[in-house]
């Protein structure tokens, strides 16, 4: 990896440009993935690269809505698994929740890699390696999930995802829970709860909303989530980003 000098301006943000080259150099990212990353860093930038109040709020309610959850589930792609692998298996484990890799662009290779990277990590049961599930109304390859994995879950995070798995997870009746750093794609704007954070920084906070959550009552956290207004919570992100533009101008 390219050493990046620590007094560089931009020194975060080019390590992890470095960390996404590497993991498809490595095989674990399809090559659009960089492309992806381009536009959330992108959005990153405008945001001020900070976990933002509505952020905040959606983390909080995400941690309720995954305590509360019966079969909650944690679903896992190239760009998840090379940005974020340490935290969302801490995150499983404080919750607890299952692993279920599914990519946008299905390979078994890719597949194989990221599972043996999981494993190397501790990570003893991990779905979706042998899909026997359909979800309905889906017709790419991505509607291929685990029985015992997503097809039942209740509650299903899916950080950097596509908009018509998203919306046909929702028609299952799962809550959905994205983190999706532009407000405006279908996925942001199809799920349950949508977290306007990098993931970077949205998995490590919904896990300490978890712990912050311990002695909470059941009962009060699916209040939270009840209440919940994920619109509301759009148009909160859409105020601060244009703000924030504006007091740049
Ligand atoms: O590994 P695969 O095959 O499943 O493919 C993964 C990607 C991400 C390539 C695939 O799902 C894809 O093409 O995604 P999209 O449709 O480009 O959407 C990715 C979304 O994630 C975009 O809206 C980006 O703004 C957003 N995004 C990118 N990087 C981050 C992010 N959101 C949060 N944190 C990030 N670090």
């Amino acid at each position: 990896m390219k050493k990046i000098p620590k007094s560089h301006p931009r020194y975060h943000s080019l390590v992890t440009r470095e960390v996404i080259s590497e993991a498809m150099k490595k095989g674990l990212i399809h090559e659009t993935g960089l492309i992806a990353h381009g536009r959330g860093e992108a959005f990153d930038y405008l945001l001020g690269e900070t976990t933002i109040p509505p952020a905040d709020a959606a983390e909080k309610t995400a941690a309720a809505a995954l305590i509360c959850a019966t079969n909650p589930i944690i679903s896992i792609n190239g760009n998840v698994a090379a940005l974020a692998a340490d935290e969302c298996i801490s995150l499983a484990k404080a919750v607890p929740a299952k692993f279920e890799i599914n990519l946008f662009h299905p390979s078994l290779v890719r597949l194989r890699k990221i599972a043996a990277m999981l494993r190397k990590k501790g990570i003893k049961t991990i779905y979706g390696l042998n899909p026997n599930a359909k979800i309905p109304g889906l017709d790419s390859n991505r509607a291929y999930c685990s029985k015992e994995g997503i097809f039942i879950a209740d509650v299903v995070l899916v950080p950097l995802e596509d908009g018509d798995r998203c919306q046909a997870l929702q028609r299952m009746g799962k809550t959905i829970i994205a983190i999706d750093l532009n407000p405006l794609s279908r996925t942001a704007q199809a799920a349950t709860i949508t977290i306007v954070d990098n993931v970077i920084r949205a998995v490590p906070r919904i896990e300490q909303w978890i712990h912050v959550f311990k002695n909470t009552k059941r009962r009060d956290l699916s209040k939270i989530v009840q209440g919940w207004d994920n619109k509301k919570n759009l148009g909160e992100v859409m105020v601060f980003l244009s703000k924030r533009l504006n007091s740049l101008s």
